[in-house]
């Protein structure tokens, strides 16, 4: 259980007299309260002058909102001051040099769930911190296992931050009458057994194979392989599938497709997959490709794209065995039999 720490008290004692953990500190800590401007934007809503508008497209081509923006401008002038060596962001083509003596650097997503924005659904913002390294164009190109600290904030009914500095995962929740997070969950596990899925099933016919055989696998419920029923949560925010999955567990795959720009999924590795993949790692739980450990790959561009599947350890480790599987072929697959895709 907790005993209502603040974050601040839980940075301290995380950092102690250790200069490196100090920086980390402070910069979740000015993280934390640039969550909570955004947390009251959201919030406010069209009272603040949020509209969902497009406002032009992000460096990955995707439409960027309003929010998007201002998520964007409120973390920057957080980091200014700190011991942050270079800042990568989605809504920016390139990397912000601040302090390039600093220790450490950051990757964030200022608003996850961008296209949630003006439906008043959950959307958030993602942290990664990562040490800088001796050549510092090389600071976003370290992998997963590099990250000292990955931290999101989901703005829902309440306004969560989950953190993991290395060692476990705790929630706190935003208490408003003291403008503070106070720690609600410590040490989270990510439950080993709900029969929980999300994915967008819009996408299925351009899925490859073991994708669609995992997923023809739980709609087939009690009737199939699986021997039970499922039940399929999609709500379009990575963030608070995250937070779900961190509750109760569960499975979320954005995977590689066949559409056009989808080859590598839509994810982006940097600033999304790595800090996600930390925590869920942290909680107990498993990050993959479908063939590959997510934290073990080492970006190659701040914005590339990667198939992204988390969530229980169990159940990602079933996804990886459907593409080893040499039984997971076209003709194979549940849904192509029947419907004879596949047959001449
Ligand atoms: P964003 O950071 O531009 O909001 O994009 C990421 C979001 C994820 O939160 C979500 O899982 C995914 O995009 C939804 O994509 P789609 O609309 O293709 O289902
Ligand atoms: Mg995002």
């Amino acid at each position: 259980m907790t005993n209502g720490l603040t974050l601040r008290q839980q940075l301290d004692r995380y950092a102690g007299p250790d200069s490196l953990r100090r920086a980390v500190a402070d910069v979740v800590a000015a993280f934390a309260e640039a969550a909570i401007a955004i947390a009251d934007l959201t919030g406010r809503g069209a009272l603040a002058g949020i509209t969902g508008q497009v406002q032009g497209r992000n460096p990955d081509g995707d439409m960027q909102k309003d929010l998007d923006v201002r998520a964007d401008q409120i973390i920057r002038a957080s980091m200014k001051g700190l011991p942050v060596a270079a800042l990568a962001s989605e809504e920016a083509i390139d990397v912000d040099i601040l302090d390039p003596s600093a220790p450490i650097s950051v990757a964030v997503d200022p608003l996850d769930g961008s296209s949630n924005i003006n439906t008043n659904m959950t959307v958030g913002t993602i942290l990664s911190i990562v040490p800088t390294p001796a050549d510092i164009r090389a600071t976003f190109m370290q992998p997963g296992t590099a990250q000292l600290a990955a931290c999101f904030v989901v703005y829902g009914p309440q306004t969560a931050l989950i953190l993991t500095l290395g060692d476990g995962v705790d929630v706190f929740t935003l208490d408003r009458d003291t403008g503070s997070f106070r720690l609600t969950a410590a040490t989270v596990k990510i439950p080993a057994d709900t029969a929980e899925f999300a994915i967008n099933m819009s996408n299925r016919r351009h899925w490859e194979i073991p994708v669609q055989a995992y997923i023809d696998d739980c709609m087939a419920g009690v009737d199939g392989e699986r021997g039970r029923d499922f039940n399929m949560r999609w709500i379009g925010s990575m963030v608070a599938e995250a937070f779900r999955i961190l509750t109760r567990g569960g499975i979320f795959l954005y995977p590689a497709d066949a559409r056009e720009g989808y080859g590598e999924g839509r994810l982006r590795l940097v600033y999304e997959a790595q800090p996600m993949a930390f925590i869920m790692e942290q909680a107990d739980g498993a990050a993959s490709t479908g063939r590959t450990r997510l934290m073990e790959i080492a970006p190659k561009a701040l914005h590339q794209r990667v198939p992204l599947v988390m969530g229980s350890r169990d159940k990602v480790r079933r996804l990886e065995r459907m593409y080893t599987n040499p039984n997971v072929k076209p003709e194979n697959a549940p849904l192509f039999s029947h419907r004879g895709l596949f047959r001449i």
